[in-house]
């Protein structure tokens, strides 16, 4: 019978406490497999998407197949890890403390990648002047990088004593905050730059942002509840959801604004220019 380390002081991750029912532990392969497969399959609509668009804007959808590649690759492996963790015995999946156990904290090195992609990304998309992307991405990437790596410090404090995660938590979300203030000051600057038809997409990508960007906070958190197969459950769930959100529909959403910023800017893909040709050759 496999030896379940159950007050192991190596612990970090309620994960390694929890005995997941047949259902709850499917439920999280699932999770985790839709999320590595709709990352990979994406990585091939955003290359394609980019010959629609006006050179300038051509590295968003780029950078969005940066994106999904990067994190579809950290999702495979935090479900070979979660596959690893658990022993099946009686019907029951028990974490295997000897064999692997699970951690998130390849997602928070996947973050130091992603997210100051997602933010350089907005500030192409905004139409800033190339001297002012590279000031507005290095003013939000400085407090994203530090809320991530004092995020991931603080994760590993997820079990006993709660004094550890809170602490780094509220350090972690100043950063946050300090970052959500560039964001907006990014957006204010591209409404400069925005046509008039389409300044409500600086306003709702805002909105999305905060949504989407604020449920990170809420997964971090949710060992506070307990340690039970449900909670390890809806904090993949939660993980999962904030990623396809702020990376995949954030990057088709950005591709379609610069899309109509490259047709109001007078932008006509190759072929359409040729079909449209008034004198065609025989
Ligand atoms: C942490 C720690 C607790 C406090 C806060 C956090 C915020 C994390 C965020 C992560 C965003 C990640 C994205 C990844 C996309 O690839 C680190 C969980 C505020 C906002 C957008």
């Amino acid at each position: 019978e496999p030896q379940i380390a159950q007050a192991d002081a190596a612990i970090s991750a309620i994960e390694n406490l929890v005995t997941l029912t047949s259902q709850q532990y499917h439920l999280g392969s699932l999770i985790l497999m839709v999320s590595y497969a709709a990352f990979f399959a994406f990585i091939l609509f955003f290359l394609m998407s980019v010959q629609n668009l006006a050179p300038r804007y051509r590295l968003v959808p780029i950078l969005s197949a940066v994106v999904m590649a990067s994190a579809g690759l950290t999702l495979l492996q935090e479900f070979g890890l979660w596959k690893e963790s658990y022993a099946y015995v009686d019907g029951l999946y028990r974490p295997l403390a000897q064999n692997d156990s699970f951690s998130n904290a390849y997602r928070y090195g996947n973050w130091t990648i992603t997210v100051p992609i997602l933010l350089a990304q907005l500030a192409i998309a905004m139409g800033l002047r190339q001297a002012e992307v590279h000031r507005r991405a290095l003013r939000m990437a400085v407090p994203g990088v530090l809320m991530i790596w004092t995020g991931l410090y603080g994760q590993f404090g997820a079990v006993g004593d709660f004094s550890h995660l809170n602490l780094w938590g509220v350090i972690s979300s100043i950063f946050f905050l300090w970052l959500i203030l560039e964001v907006r000051q990014t957006l204010i600057a591209g409404l400069a730059t925005t046509p008039d038809i389409l300044k409500s997409w600086p306003n709702n990508l805002w909105w999305f942002f905060l949504a989407t960007w604020g449920l990170y906070p809420l997964a971090y958190a949710l060992p506070q509840l307990g340690a039970t197969g449900d909670l390890v459950v809806a904090r993949q769930a939660i993980y999962s959801l904030a990623d396809i959100a702020s990376k995949l529909i954030y990057g088709i959403i950005l591709a379609r604004f610069v899309l109509r910023r490259s047709a109001f800017e007078g932008y006509m893909p190759a072929a359409e220019a040729l079909s449209s040709a008034p004198d065609k050759p025989n």
